[in-house]
Parts: C-alpha cells; sequence; structure tokens
C-alpha cells in the first residue's frame, strides 16, 4: 500500500488521505465527469476511519490482493498487520459500469461528495470463505455474518483515496477529534502514557472499576473511545451512551481522561475485532488498550458464544509486539457484598460471596422498568438510562399479530384498537395486513423477497411509533421467523415488542375461509398460498400465542390485554 507517513511521538505514523484546498478545487471538477459510489452507513464508517487515519496504513479500501492476504494471514500483501477486510461493497450492476483503472466520485448518502477512489481492483465477494476466515463461523446469528450475508453486495471495489472531506456528523462535534486531533491534546496536557478503552455499552461499575486499575497499572491517563458507529443489534444508541459516559467520567480524578467518539461499524468478529481495535487504540495515540473479557463478542441464538470468553484478550497479546502497544488483557470483574469492593474474578478468595450483573441484564432491567441496584450502576447512569427507557407504563410498544390467513388476526387487532382508543393514555395506529397491503406495499406480490419487504416496511413503520411512545398494533400473515425477529431486534431498541402468535389451525381457517382464498388456493387459483404450498414458519416463543377456535375474539383481546397489565404496559 501506497502510504503518505506523517511522523508522530504517540503511536507512530499516521497516514494522511485529506488534500489540500487546491488539489480538492481540482478533484471537485473531475468528480463531475466520473461515476458515483453512494456510501451506506456502514461503508461511511470505514470511510471516516480510513480518511481520518485511524485506520493507519490504509490509504483507501483494501485491493484484492490485500484482500485475499488479509483473510489468509491477517496481514496486507505488503506484510503488514490487518486483521479484518475493509471493503467496499457495491452491487453486480454498479460493478459491471465500473473498471480497473480510472477513477470513482465516492459520496455519502445524501451525494455529498467525500472522496474521489482510484479503481485498482473489483471482484466478487466470496461470502462464505470470509465469513469463516474473519468470524470462524458461517452461522448468519451471528450479526456480523448476517450483515455478511444479507447486508453486503456482491462485489468488492478497491483502491487508493483522495479525500476532499470527512463525513458531516451535526451531533456531538466537541469529543468527534481526529487521531492527530486527539494526539494534539495529549501534547498540550503533557501526556506520556494514555491507556485506550474502546466500549460499545454504557460504562457501568465494572467497566469503571476495570478502567481504573488499567490506569493505575499502566500509570497512564484514560482514552475512552464509544463507538459511535455500528454496534450489535439491541445496544443502546450513542446519544444515550454519551449521555451516560458524560455522568460516568465525573467520577474519574480530574483531567484524568478524554472521551472522544469513534465511528467505528463494529464487525462483532472477537479476537480479529480485537486486534483491529487495538491498531484504532493506536492510532489515536495510546500507549496501552484494554481487552475485557468476551471483546466484540456477540450472542447468539439462546446464548450461544461464539468465542471464549478471554479468546479476544489472548489474540491481542500474541500480536501486541507486532501492534506496537502494549494489552491489557483485564479478566471479568465481580462484586463483594460483604468487602463492598470489585475484584477481578480469578482474584476473589475461595469462599468469598460474589454477584455480578452484566451489561445485557441491566439493559434489560431498564428496558422493563425494574430497579438497578447501585454496585451494578452509578446512581447517576441509572437515572439517564431511566429517562430514555421510562418504565412499560410510559413506554411505547407494538402489538404485532401474526398467523395463517382467516386465523382472525385482524378482528383481534380491531378490538384491541378500540380498547386502546377508550383508555386513552397513548395515540394508537393500526397496520393491519391488507390496509398496509393497499396504502404501503401495493406494488408488492406474495413472493419470499417481497413478503419480507412488507413486513420489514410494517416493522419500520411501528418503530416510529413505538419511539414516540405510541401503540402499533401489526396484524400480518408474517410467515419467515428470521424476518419477524430482525423486526423484533429494532423495535425493542425503543420500547416493547408483543409477537402474538394467532395459532388458529389450518382447517379451521379453511373451514372459515371468510375471503374465499384457501378453495382458490387449493383449485391452483393462487400460487404460493402461506399454509397451502408456501410455509408459515410457526413462532418459537411468542409472549402470547392465541387459539381462537375455542375463544372469542373478545377473549382472544382480553388475553393480550391482560398480559400487558402483567408487564406493566398497561
Ligand atoms: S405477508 O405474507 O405478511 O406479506 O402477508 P399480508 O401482507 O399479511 O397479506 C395477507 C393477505 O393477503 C391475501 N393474500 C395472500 N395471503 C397469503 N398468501 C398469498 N399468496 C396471498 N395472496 C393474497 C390474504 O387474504 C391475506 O389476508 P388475511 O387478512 O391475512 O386473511
Amino acid at each position: 500500500m501506497n502510504t503518505q507517513p506523517t511522523a508522530e511521538p504517540h503511536g507512530g505514523s499516521l497516514v494522511n488521505v485529506v488534500v489540500g484546498e487546491t488539489r480538492a478545487s481540482v478533484l471537485k471538477e473531475m468528480a463531475m465527469g466520473l461515476p458515483d459510489i453512494s456510501l451506506n452507513n456502514r461503508q461511511l464508517c470505514d470511510f471516516e476511519l480510513i480518511a481520518s487515519g485511524a485506520f493507519s496504513p490504509l490509504n483507501g479500501f483494501l485491493t484484492r490482493a490485500d484482500y485475499e492476504a488479509v483473510l489468509d494471514h491477517m496481514r496486507l500483501a505488503d506484510g503488514t498487520f490487518w486483521p479484518i477486510p475493509i471493503c467496499l461493497d457495491i452491487s453486480a450492476l454498479a460493478a459491471s459500469k465500473l473498471e480497473k483503472g480510472p477513477s470513482v466520485a465516492i459520496r455519502d448518502p445524501e451525494g455529498y461528495l467525500l472522496a474521489v477512489m482510484y479503481i485498482e481492483d473489483i471482484w466478487p465477494a466470496d461470502r462464505a470463505r470470509e465469513a469463516r476466515m474473519v468470524y470462524g463461523t458461517t452461522d448468519t446469528d451471528h450479526p456480523g455474518v448476517h450483515y455478511l450475508f444479507h447486508g453486503t453486495a456482491d462485489y468488492y471495489v478497491g483502491g487508493r483515496l483522495e479525500v476532499i472531506s470527512l463525513p458531516l456528523h451535526s451531533d456531538f462535534k466537541q469529543i468527534r477529534l481526529t487521531p492527530m486531533e486527539v494526539r494534539h491534546v495529549y501534547r498540550k496536557l503533557g501526556w506520556q502514557r494514555i491507556v485506550g478503552f474502546q466500549t460499545s455499552q454504557p460504562i457501568h461499575r465494572p467497566q469503571f472499576e476495570m478502567t481504573i486499575r488499567a490506569m493505575r497499572k499502566a500509570g497512564a491517563n484514560l482514552l475512552i473511545l464509544p463507538v459511535a458507529g455500528m454496534t450489535k443489534p439491541g445496544d443502546f444508541d450513542h446519544y444515550i451512551r454519551v449521555r451516560c459516559y458524560r455522568k460516568v467520567v465525573q467520577h474519574y480524578p480530574p483531567d484524568s481522561y478524554i472521551l472522544n467518539l469513534l465511528p467505528l461499524a463494529m464487525r462483532m468478529a472477537g479476537p480479529r475485532d480485537a486486534l483491529l481495535d487495538a491498531i484504532v487504540g493506536k492510532n489515536y495515540g495510546c500507549t496501552h488498550f484494554i481487552i475485557g473479557p468476551d471483546h466484540a463478542s456477540p450472542e447468539g441464538n439462546q446464548g450461544r458464544s461464539y468465542y471464549s470468553i478471554d479468546e479476544a484478550g489472548a489474540a491481542a497479546i500474541r500480536f501486541s509486539e507486532e501492534l506496537g502497544i502494549v494489552i491489557l488483557p483485564l479478566k471479568q470483574m465481580v462484586y463483594l457484598p460483604f468487602e463492598d469492593e470489585y475484584r477481578f474474578a480469578d482474584q476473589v478468595p475461595a469462599g468469598s460471596q460474589t454477584i455480578c450483573m452484566s451489561g445485557s441484564e441491566i439493559r434489560a432491567r431498564v428496558r422493563s422498568g425494574r430497579n438497578i441496584p447501585d454496585w451494578a450502576t452509578f446512581d447517576d447512569v441509572a437515572e439517564e438510562l431511566r429517562k430514555a427507557y421510562p418504565p412499560p407504563r410510559k413506554q411505547g410498544f407494538t402489538i404485532f399479530l401474526t398467523g395463517l390467513s382467516g386465523a382472525g388476526k385482524s378482528t383481534i387487532a380491531k378490538i384491541l384498537y378500540s380498547r386502546f382508543l377508550e383508555i386513552g393514555e397513548r395515540p394508537v395506529s393500526l397496520l393491519d395486513g391488507d390496509i398496509v397491503r393497499h396504502n404501503l406495499s401495493s406494488e408488492l406480490s406474495f413472493s419470499k423477497e417481497h413478503r419480507d419487504i412488507n413486513v420489514r416496511r410494517i416493522g419500520f413503520v411501528a418503530g416510529e411509533i413505538t419511539k414516540n411512545r405510541g401503540i402499533a398494533i401489526c396484524a400480518p400473515i408474517a410467515p419467515y421467523a428470521a424476518t419477524r425477529l430482525e423486526i423484533r431486534k429494532n423495535i425493542e431498541n425503543y420500547g416493547g415488542f408483543i409477537e402474538v402468535h394467532v395459532a388458529t389451525p389450518i382447517e379451521e381457517c379453511e373451514r372459515r375461509d371468510r375471503k374465499g382464498m384457501y378453495a382458490k388456493a387449493r383449485a391452483g387459483l393462487i400460487k404460493g398460498f402461506t399454509g397451502v404450498d408456501d410455509p408459515y414458519e410457526v413462532p418459537s416463543f411468542p409472549e402470547v400465542r392465541i387459539n381462537t377456535t375455542d375463544l372469542t375474539p373478545d377473549e382472544a383481546a382480553q388475553e393480550i390485554l391482560l398480559y400487558l397489565g402483567q408487564k406493566g404496559y398497561l
């Protein structure tokens, strides 16, 4: 890779791909005659880290030779250590319009010109191989693998960048310094030793204690790098987290920390993420870097772990010399109630009682309005979280009725709609299958692809309603479990998601056949009819399951209302 290093005392040299004003004017003119690539949010994160120098020594998106070498050996083609492919994916159509050699204009999602890229390679993505090599699995329950298979386009285009502008941000501008700017602050403050802590979670007591111990061990100040790009589905967004960080930093000694957002799109690739994070930390001038337990490790279905608890730390230690940064692989911290203190789990005297509460447990407590003890998180942090997630009674929620055609979803949905209007505490919207098909999805068919689009649209609208503390009642067939799960994960970020399986058996639906659709489907006049010649994947763990065969619609609605009352929503 062709780099243009800038000599720097903290953390070695940084690549500078941002051009000066004169060159920028030339590029802007040139870009008018070039094809465009508009970056999506994930690509924008990668671009920003390349452009800011945080991904030094990268000076562009990986070329094919770099990509292959990274997959196989965690190295760029020139032998430089690099653990994760940072590739720019484009559709087959876009790839067919580009060729090796000429340049392409790189724009943000709104079309604002960011850079010009010199195309060195265009090649088809090998998702299965990439998944195996980077994530160690092809299981699409893994969010990184899921993104690779379902969010990444079919081709990669690689090459050097000349950057005209970093992506624009309107939020938290004061804490969005580039690595070079952060290094200037160290210099101004006279900091020599800095321990980096990258996090995608609020800092609760265990993480606070961990960072304090790391600072003492390294004799260093602290750089907190909260991930403000893409984190795991279900994580608190960075707005909530920054409000929490601003509270938690008050518990550190004065002038001992810098809080600076990191526009990183996490891959959640455990050990390989840890190695990338350490490189980023080094580029931000850190001398030390914390790798906590389960670093960048997602949870699969039913609590499955893809990486062992200390795997990321061990990998980072193995490469620490080459990374050029001291790795502090820290063990899990547990609370000793009698001693009223935190210790590393492996330093607890035999027989001592310990308790701990994971970030996910705290998140679940916040979302369900339960109390969080002060040994688990600072009171001022808990207060911020409670502000963002009021108790269920004040939250919005989505009732997602799913089931076969004719199962009774719409009838129950209409009764619920009336009940909520009678109660009158929240605005209510009814997104019945037919209403949506008419108003939102009139152009869609009943192919798998179109059903998914339809259901995602419903999920999007329901998410917006829930976010604004209203009630969304949805009643599509929504036959596919993966799409339902995707919607659930999104909506649970904002409030409640109550999946109701209207489990009326097909024989009963067919006996009713109010619209005569089953008869037509059996006669072959409608193809791909759910339950006849198209699948319905039965929900495994719905919040409520109702068989309407022996229940009146009012009784069915009552079951749902009782559930809502029990969970504190009403
Ligand atoms: S989906 O699968 O969630 O997108 O379906 P949805 O938007 O809820 O639409 C279901 C209604 O469309 C009618 N219909 C069909 N259903 C299933 N399969 C096929 N091929 C089909 N073609 C038309 C059907 O009457 C559904 O109405 P409901 O209200 O569910 O009975």
